[in-house]
């Protein structure tokens, strides 16, 4: 029966879609005598809290005396956006809590229940804690991990090449498959690509629809080779811009481009520093050498491949191209294969 109201639970919580943004989604009914009396989720980043809604969307309030609330998510005890939801469940005399999976984010993680359970209303955890999981991957991966979850995109031509020579702008993949990508972005805080991809394909890396929260774009620049603003189609866009480069500014930033200097290209130290500004996951679209660089400093979860019917041969740039060796334990397995128009879409994950 729990997992029958949890299951519910979680169809609502996925109304959040990608409004929530960096916040999770999450879903809550509450129930009395076997019967649905309330129901909420979280539809927007900063908005009230699944819990609080169906609190408040309770026709009548007396009735959630003695009722059971199931909620994916423990709820929070913290003021931030929103005021604490463990003070909306004890004030309405809810008498039992049923929880699908435990916060990680630290402010609450716990504190949730304990609280609950302090004020002697029942609590029972891990009630289809997979499926709660799911809606919120990147959320839960951030803050376990303490680092975004970071995705490897490629798009490659049968033969393994993504370009027919280095610097030359080639298309590899057909138009149904270039538009999933732009659709896939959404599903990502920030894209990163390395100053090659700016200069060879002049991109504009954002997503085809707009989004009240558009992942920032990331170029990783040593020596600034993209900072002229007015030569790249990407600096058109009003969206967000992050530039990590060793290089003195030559000429004035726009204000949607922040400029972080640096001297320490690691990828490790610059993944770091993206997460200590809250992005949770990272679609690296490459090109070759960041890619091999990320996959040299074993930096990613993901590999998705678009693989085209095409052959490039010879002068061909390959997928991953750069000094040295990717350790030879870095192992992945196949997670899915679907084609995309004439393509194929792979995605792989790293055996850990
Ligand atoms: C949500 N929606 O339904 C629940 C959340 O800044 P705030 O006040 O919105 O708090 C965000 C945190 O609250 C979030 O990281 C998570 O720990 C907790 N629970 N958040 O956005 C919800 N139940
Ligand atoms: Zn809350």
């Amino acid at each position: 029966m729990d997992e029958r109201f949890m299951k519910k639970a979680i169809e609502l919580a996925e109304k959040g879609g990608r409004n929530t943004y960096r916040n999770p989604r999450v879903g809550a009914v509450i129930v009395k005598n076997n019967r649905i009396i309330a129901t909420g989720y979280h539809a927007k980043f900063g908005e009230k809290h699944a819990e609080r809604m169906a609190i408040d969307h309770c026709a009548h309030p007396e009735e959630l005396h003695d009722s059971t609330l199931y909620v994916t998510l423990e709820p929070c005890t913290h003021y931030g956006k929103q005021p604490p939801c463990v003070q909306a469940i004890i004030d309405s005399g809810i008498k039992r809590v049923v929880i699908g999976q435990l916060d990680p984010n630290p402010i609450v993680a716990h504190k949730g229940a304990a609280i609950l359970k302090a004020h002697q209303i029942d609590v029972k955890m891990n009630c289809l804690t997979s499926e709660a999981e799911s809606l919120n991957k990147h959320y839960n991966y951030f803050y376990r991990h303490k680092k975004p979850y970071i995705v490897l995109k490629q798009a490659l031509s049968l033969d393994g090449k993504i370009a027919a020579k280095p610097g030359e702008r080639t298309a590899i993949t057909g138009k149904r498959a270039n538009r999933f990508v732009h659709e896939e972005r959404l599903g990502y805080q920030a894209i990163l690509v390395g100053s090659g991809t700016v200069l060879a394909d002049n991109p504009i890396l954002l997503p085809s629809e707009n989004s009240d929260y558009p992942p920032i774009r990331i170029i990783v620049d040593r020596s600034g080779k993209t900072l002229h603003f007015e030569a790249f189609k990407l600096f058109e866009h009003p969206e967000p811009i992050w530039i990590f480069t060793r290089s003195a500014l030559q000429e004035k930033a726009p204000d949607h481009v922040k400029i972080i200097q640096t001297d320490d290209f690691s990828i490790p130290k610059i993944v770091d520093d993206i997460g200590q500004q809250g992005v949770q996951s990272i679609y690296v679209e490459g090109g070759a050498q960041i890619h091999h660089t990320f996959l040299q400093a074993h930096c990613y979860e993901e590999v998705i491949t678009y693989l085209a019917p095409k052959l490039i041969g010879g002068t061909g740039l390959s997928a991953f191209s750069g000094n040295g060796m990717i350790d030879r334990e870095t192992n992945l397995t196949f997670k899915s294969i679907e084609r995309i128009g004439e393509d194929l879409r792979i995605v792989s994950e790293r055996v850990k």
